[in-house]
């Protein structure tokens, strides 16, 4: 079986199935920025359908996964929903033997973004935030802006993402805050 199939097939029974639609959606929107971005659309798919394959495990056993992963620690002084991010790409890694450092890398910062992030990152990071079955208000202007530049779509994303954790007083991961300053340094030259 294709290793892509055999994922789809054991997140099934990892998550519940309004979960499982939202990582075929994301499948299926990174396929098309891909397309758009001419970026190799294997390499999507392969970080989309890994991106969230363990947003339901229990945080003890995502904590012991991120210290042994090599990603800073100090993610584990922020909200456990970050954790599943890099925790994700170490059991892609060391599960189903995924090399590819870029696709590794797409899934360790689908949840905070980065400065520097490569153009796969962008857009596995694009897709989740406006995947097909995403409803909040405000997701039509990001699908138009992640289509008509990458730089700004990611821009309109992660201020999206900022502006949600500001409403909701939580706290903002550094390298959020990066991610932002830098696609606005670029804007600026
Ligand atoms: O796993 P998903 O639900 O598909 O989406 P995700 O991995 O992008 O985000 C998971 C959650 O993490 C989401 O509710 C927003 C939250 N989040 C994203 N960035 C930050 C954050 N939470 C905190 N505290 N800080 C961040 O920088
Ligand atoms: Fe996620
Ligand atoms: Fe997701």
């Amino acid at each position: 079986m294709e290793l892509i199939d055999e994922v789809l097939q054991s997140l099934k029974e990892r998550m519940p199935e309004r979960r499982y639609h939202h990582i075929v959606g994301v499948m299926a929107m990174s396929r098309r920025l891909a397309e758009r971005y001419n970026i190799p659309v294997e390499k999507a798919e392969l970080a989309a359908v890994f991106h969230d394959i363990v947003k339901f495990a229990e945080d003890d056993w995502l904590e012991s996964v991120v210290l042994k992963s090599g990603t800073d620690p100090l993610v584990l002084s922020f909200h456990s929903e970050l954790w599943h991010a890099p925790a994700g790409a170490y059991v892609a890694k060391h599960e189903y033997g995924v090399e590819d450092e870029d696709v590794l890398h797409a899934i360790t910062y689908h949840t905070t973004g980065r400065a520097g992030m490569s153009d796969l990152e962008k857009i596995i990071y694009m897709a989740d935030l406006i995947e097909p079955t995403r409803t909040f208000t405000g997701v039509e202007f990001l699908r138009e802006k992640a289509f008509e530049d990458l730089d700004e779509g990611m821009l309109a994303c992660v201020r999206h993402t900022i502006a949600f954790l500001v409403e909701k007083t939580a706290r903002i991961y550094p390298l959020t805050l990066e991610c932002y300053n830098e696609l606005i340094k670029r804007k600026e030259k």
